[in-house]
């Protein structure tokens, strides 16, 4: 007799859950950037962010080691590597948004210390709807392609 009553309350709580509102939610993995020159005034960080439940958007991002941050997108016109800001990046669930040298990253601008190999910085994320996530970009080679 308690084991119906119990699936009578799970059956009854239900529909209340299905109807509830996925709260938005994205993880950042892998987060890296590349040693820097004692001299570098600029840096860049990357990422790879993946929406779980629903879509979200990558509106910006802070880190204390920079004076000043901004989403960047490498392309390429006429031979020539630019760099040129973007606006906010959505993030599709199941299309994780990659931020890679050549690509999407992170602009560290006005760095405060070189950014040495072998150590770490920390980054925040901000979304339109997640709570920012702040995570440890882990410090790789200058030349690195891959964290
Ligand atoms: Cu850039």
């Amino acid at each position: 007799m308690r084991r119906l009553i119990l699936t009578l309350a799970l059956l009854a709580a239900a529909p209340a859950t299905l109807h509830a509102q996925t709260p938005a939610n994205v993880s950042v993995t892998a987060p890296w950037a590349r040693a820097t020159a004692a001299s570098a005034m600029n840096g860049a960080a990357y990422a790879t962010l993946s929406a779980s439940g629903t879509a979200d958007t990558l509106t910006g991002a802070s880190t204390p080691v920079a004076g000043m941050v901004e989403l960047h997108q490498t392309i390429q016109a006429n031979g020539v590597m630019q760099m040129r800001p973007t606006g906010p990046l959505a993030i599709e669930p199941g299309k994780p948004l990659v931020l890679s040298p050549g690509g999407y990253h992170v602009m560290l601008m006005h760095l405060k210390q070189p950014l040495k190999q072998g150590e770490s910085f920390p980054i925040t994320f901000t979304f339109a709807h997640a709570a920012p996530v702040t995570v440890q970009a882990k410090i790789a080679g200058p030349g690195a392609t891959a964290p």
